[in-house]
């Protein structure tokens, strides 16, 4: 895969004094398959299935989910082995409605311990699918509860404690979609998979037996396991065929621990329409978008530009500083009809600062210099939140069920070695209210649930504790650094 320097202002203006990206530099990379391969583009991008609704009912819906282990030749004659759900790689879209009765059963077919954790949705604790709600092996976990969320594009994947990051990286992903009245009358391409397009980014790296190359190293653990091949919906270098006109892309960062910079060879502008919980209140035009691990976005493209036949390159950079072409549409046919992308999507319901009853302050350290050895600093303490690292025994902070929270989190910077942190929230869709004292960006101020926060940097983000009680987690979503400790618990209390 060519690695090449072509968005201009990329990642390197985030650029880490004393961060440690050689990637590969401990384990040497005489072990691993090196990134030369055979010009691609010609395999056509695969488009995870709908996942069938058993139920007769519209106001009910009802699936089936095994998770189980497969194989996939991401290298010809070299089969890999994975997991995955439904399937060998990754998983189906599951896509419901704001107001749906949702129940599923998930069969755990693997020989150790999984979880089913719905990334971003507001969903009862004990269907929340954490580290607290383990599917033991060869067992079958029966969550049902009512959906009560707008139209938003979120994810699911595993969250069993200390299996994460491994049980990702093997392929247990899958995109989460919520459709609502508001979704149903935009006028933006709703087609999934002809000009709504669901794209998870990925990056991996191989052992020469083509095996993924996972560890959990110190090395790997403080950088995350940074890859040097791309996935895009589990497959190099595919490329999608287009009509001239307005597309979709349901963009997910589902690395393990990459921060990606995504963007077009050609710097085209694209609409950025949502954000990790629904819509923006308008369409925010951008050449290249940052989304760290467990960040989403929905962006607009226009292809009525290209030439019949033509090529578009999509590029994602991770912060390492390397470039990958992603994947390639090919428009080979005109447009049907003309969509004029709306100036307003929606009225977005802001939270006033003034509605808070409490502030809450968050440091998240990568490493804490004072408490170890010098010398022997991977030694000391590392990857913490307020200085503790995740424990099942303990509640990290108590929350009112029907207040409104300001919570200030902090990426401790240090000299030796820092690194960006993501901080992501359970149960709730929180708004970003202020990026080191000054307003985010437009992108950043619809909902969210998780955000990148680089070393030195403070956000405050403010979140409503509706409807539901009990324990949630938060965390760091580079899923090395969440593995090792990197999260806490928050209690609902009535
Ligand atoms: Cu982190």
């Amino acid at each position: 895969m060519k690695r090449r320097t072509l968005l201009k202002g990329g990642l390197a203006a985030l650029a880490l004094a004393g961060a440690n990206y050689t990637g590969l530099s401990l384990l040497g990379k005489s072990g691993f398959i090196d990134t030369a391969r055979a010009d691609g583009f010609t395999a056509p991008l695969p488009i995870p299935p709908l996942l069938e609704d058993l139920g007769s009912r519209s106001d009910s819906a009802r699936f089936i989910m095994n998770v189980q282990q497969g194989s996939m030749d991401f290298f010809p004659g070299k089969p890999t082995a994975t997991l995955g759900y439904n399937g060998n790689f990754l998983g189906p879209t599951i896509r419901v409605r704001n107001g749906q009765r949702f129940r599923i059963n998930v069969n755990n077919n693997l020989t150790q311990t999984t979880t089913l954790h719905w990334h971003g949705l507001h969903v009862p604790a004990q269907w929340d699918g954490g580290p607290r709600q383990p599917i033991p092996a060869g067992t079958t976990w029966k969550p049902v509860f009512t959906i009560r969320q707008e139209a938003a594009t979120l994810w699911y994947h595993p969250h069993a404690m200390g299996l994460t990051g491994e049980q990702v990286y093997q392929g247990l992903a899958g995109f989460f979609l919520i459709e609502d009245e508001v979704s149903d009358n935009l006028n933006i391409p709703k087609a999934y998979g002809v000009d709504d397009i669901p794209l998870v980014i990925q990056d991996r790296r191989f052992f020469r037996n083509s095996q993924f190359a996972y560890a959990q190293n110190m090395h790997d653990i403080l950088n995350g396991v940074i890859g040097n091949y791309l996935l895009v919906n589990g497959a190099m270098q595919p490329s999608l065929s287009v009509h001239g006109g307005l597309v979709r892309l349901r963009l997910l960062n589902g690395s393990n621990s990459s921060i990606y910079r995504i963007g077009f060879k050609d710097h085209r502008t694209f609409k950025v329409i949502a954000s990790d919980g629904g819509f923006l209140e308008q369409p925010v035009a951008m050449n290249s978008i940052v989304l760290s691990a467990g960040e989403r976005a929905e962006v607009v493209v226009d292809f009525a530009d290209v030439e019949m036949g033509n090529q578009v390159s999509l590029m994602v950079e991770q912060m390492k500083g390397s470039f990958f072409e992603a994947m390639r549409f090919t428009v080979d046919r005109a447009a049907e009809t003309a969509v004029q992308l709306p100036k307003i999507l929606r009225p977005l319901d802001k939270i006033p600062e003034s509605e808070a009853d409490t502030i809450r302050r968050f440091t998240m350290e990568t490493m804490s210099m004072g408490r170890g050895r010098m010398g022997m600093g991977m030694m000391g303490r590392r990857l913490t939140i307020n200085g503790k690292k995740m424990d099942f025994n303990r509640i990290d902070e108590q929350v009112k069920l029907g207040s409104t929270e300001i919570w200030e989190i902090t990426n401790q910077g240090a000299m030796m070695m820092s690194m960006p942190h993501s901080m992501h929230l359970h149960d709730v869709q929180f708004q970003v209210f202020s990026r080191n004292g000054q307003p985010p960006p437009l992108h950043e101020r619809g909902r969210k649930d998780t955000v990148l926060i680089m070393p030195g940097e403070t956000v405050r983000i403010i979140s409503r504790f509706r409807d539901y009680t009990g324990v949630y987690m938060y965390h760091c979503h580079l899923l090395e650094h969440e593995d090792d400790g990197m999260m806490g618990q928050f209690e609902v209390i009535s």
